[in-house]
């Protein structure tokens, strides 16, 4: 066939819309292993839920019965949202029948969610916030999901899923899912951090950002300043040290996701500190910081706990809590040093008192 002459842009830009998530992650592991696939077909899951649930989002305020309470307190002790629950069986129907994931574990499910017909031959399991940021649901502002694969060590007999307590290095994959003015889905598999947009009229994730990078210093720190009285002395000194220099700026917005992609865009930090009343903070390990540490190692920035690289943490419990410090290296050390500098102090007192 004679080689019609197109111009490069219209070519590039058919080849870009061709770019769905399960194509980049077969181009990202230049593989078509069953391993390969098997990641492809996880991602291609995951963009479908992400879609039911954006597409449920963008009528929730029409619909009879989509916002508001259920009533219920889940095993956070936290008041369940009907969006919570929805988002939170999405992410099981759509693995049913894919003979991929055996078991869900879930922030709104005391234990894992076992799909019985994929438990023999399904070896991976996901780890999910199904809606993070549930308090901006009924006010229209960002929400996220929030999710990671791990591979199914053993038969798990028990069914107490105790192969999941390990650290965040056995990720296999993760990302979040924005639901902004445009949906968004930003994931790694250890190859980059990379950015889908939702193009509405084709029902597809379209490629929009590939290896991300995260500046090594940012203006933005990302904090609740509202619990500055219920944090340790050295928290308080970061926050004095922002407050008295120029060039930062503060920015939150109660949902994690938004706050900490904007932090991946622009550089920064936020932070969720442990309080004295609970030292272990807020956010869950395994299907929050966990994540968005694999991400950030993947963009070049750096999360820790204070004083350990995240991705180090061993969970204890599926809902185990860790104070959370993540965004550009430089913006996290600044709040490390302070960290260290009052456990220098109090060693010295420690010493001279001894
Ligand atoms: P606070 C939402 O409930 C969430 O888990 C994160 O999305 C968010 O960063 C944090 O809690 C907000 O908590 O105590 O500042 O309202």
């Amino acid at each position: 066939m004679a080689d019609v002459e197109r111009p490069l842009v219209e070519e590039h830009s058919l080849d870009r819309d061709c770019t769905t998530l399960s194509r980049h992650v077969l181009q990202q592991l230049q593989s078509f292993s069953a391993e390969a696939q098997d990641l492809s077909a996880l991602m291609n899951r995951i963009a479908l839920a992400a879609k039911l649930i954006s597409r449920r989002l963008s009528r929730a305020g029409l619909m009879e019965g989509a916002l508001g309470f259920t009533g219920n307190i889940n095993v956070q002790g936290e008041s369940v949202k009907k969006m919570d629950i929805y988002a939170n069986d999405v992410f099981i129907s759509v693995f049913k029948q894919s003979g991929l994931v055996c078991r869900l574990a879930s922030e709104e499910m005391e234990k894992p969610y076992y799909i019985p017909e994929n438990c023999p031959i399904g070896r991976y399991t996901l780890i999910y916030d199904p809606i993070d940021g549930s308090s901006n649901i009924d006010i229209n502002l960002n929400i996220g999901s929030i999710f990671s694969i791990r591979r199914q060590e053993g038969d798990d007999i028990d069914g107490n899923a105790l192969d999941l307590l390990q650290d965040g290095h056995k990720q296999l994959a993760a990302g979040y899912v924005l639901y902004g003015p445009s949906t968004m889905l930003v994931y790694s598999i250890g190859t980059g951090v990379h950015s889908f947009t939702l193009d509405p009229s084709l029902g597809e994730f379209i490629l929009s950002n590939e290896n991300i990078q995260i500046p090594e210093h940012g203006p933005v720190y990302s904090v609740n300043e509202g619990n500055f009285w219920q944090w340790d002395e050295s928290i308080r000194d970061y926050i004095r040290y922002v407050h008295r220099h120029e060039g930062y700026t503060a920015r939150y917005s109660g949902a994690l996701v938004g706050d900490f992609h904007r932090i991946l865009s622009q550089g920064g930090v936020f932070l969720y500190p442990g309080t004295l009343k609970k030292p272990e903070g807020k956010l869950r390990l395994l299907y929050e910081s966990a994540p968005l540490a694999f991400l950030m190692a993947q963009a070049g920035g750096k999360a820790s706990t204070g004083t350990q690289n995240l991705l180090d943490v061993v969970p204890d419990a599926l809902h185990t809590r860790t104070p959370l410090i993540i965004g550009s290296k430089e913006d996290v050390s600044l709040v490390e040093s302070f960290i260290q500098e009052r456990a220098r102090e109090s060693q010295e007192v420690v010493t001279v008192r001894s």
